[in-house]
């Protein structure tokens, strides 16, 4: 019998234990959790959050695929942005598509020391990754499809974020607000993607860069991005009205 190794395992399984009541005390990174509202639903949806960042370290790859694994992608979506009922916006895309996005520019705001913009050539003169990964869309079709661009987290550095930031939030050319925290915002998978199958995004993808959030269900992976804001709470996301969306803020999978 060996106590030591009891003990361990002891102080494991109540560690666990605890884990999963929701209890464990959180490590050294403090894990902003994002309102309920009250709502039963939404409580499930942040205790799956809390559980994931407590117990993992997050870092884990989404399975990537080989090239026979391709499949037919449905463009889905609410709309065209160069349709949409902000005819300002809608006019703005209109012009950078017919232009071919050569104008096209994404702001990087908020929590950095260069504020700024990049534009399409710009993001391609950073080193690419290429990831041929499996989109799963909350309302349960799944597709295959082969994703280049620059990681999310090298655009981040060149605009030198700060330490206090937390949350990387996104706006796009249809009105989507959205955001992720520091650990999917970093990860080696989450790249802002100019390519789609090794041509450029067509439209009903996203043109011209979307997000791709391998980590996370289909939705986070935002198309048309229109600009980055670095906050270091959820309070910008809130203000947005993101959770009182019946979509879970975090969708890890
Ligand atoms: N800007 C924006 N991003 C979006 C959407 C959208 O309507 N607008 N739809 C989301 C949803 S629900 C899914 S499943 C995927 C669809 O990607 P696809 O149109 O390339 O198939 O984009 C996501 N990103
Ligand atoms: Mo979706």
């Amino acid at each position: 019998m060996k106590p030591n190794t009891l003990i361990t395992r002891r102080n494991a399984i109540v560690a666990g234990a605890a884990a999963l009541g929701g209890f464990l005390v959180l490590p050294r990174r403090h894990v902003e959790l994002p309102p309920t509202y009250g709502r039963l639903l939404r409580m499930g949806d942040v205790f799956t959050y809390k559980a994931q960042r407590t117990l993992f370290s997050g870092r884990g790859l989404a399975r990537e695929y080989s090239h026979k694994d391709i499949s037919s992608f449905p463009g889905t979506g609410m709309c065209n942005p160069g349709e949409t009922s902000d005819a300002k916006t809608s006019e703005q895309y209109r012009q950078m598509q017919s232009a071919g996005f050569a104008d096209w520019k994404i702001s990087v705001e908020g929590l950095v020391a260069k504020p700024g913009t990049f534009s399409l050539a710009d993001l391609k003169r950073f080193p690419s990754r290429t990831q041929i990964t499996r989109h799963a869309c909350e309302e349960g079709w799944s597709a295959i499809g082969e994703w280049t661009g620059v990681a999310l987290g090298r655009v981040l550095e060149a605009a030198e974020m700060l330490p206090t930031a937390r949350i990387v939030n996104f706006h796009s050319f249809d009105g989507w607000r959205d955001g992720v925290d520091m650990l999917d915002a970093l990860h080696p998978q989450t790249i802002l993607a100019f390519g789609m199958n090794g041509r450029d995004i067509p439209i009903q993808h996203g043109a011209p860069v979307r997000l791709r959030v391998e980590t996370q269900l289909g939705y986070r992976s935002m198309k048309y991005l229109q600009r980055i804001v670095v906050t270091d709470s959820l309070a910008y996301l809130e203000k947005a009205g993101v959770f009182k969306s019946d979509w879970s803020w975090y969708a890890g999978i």
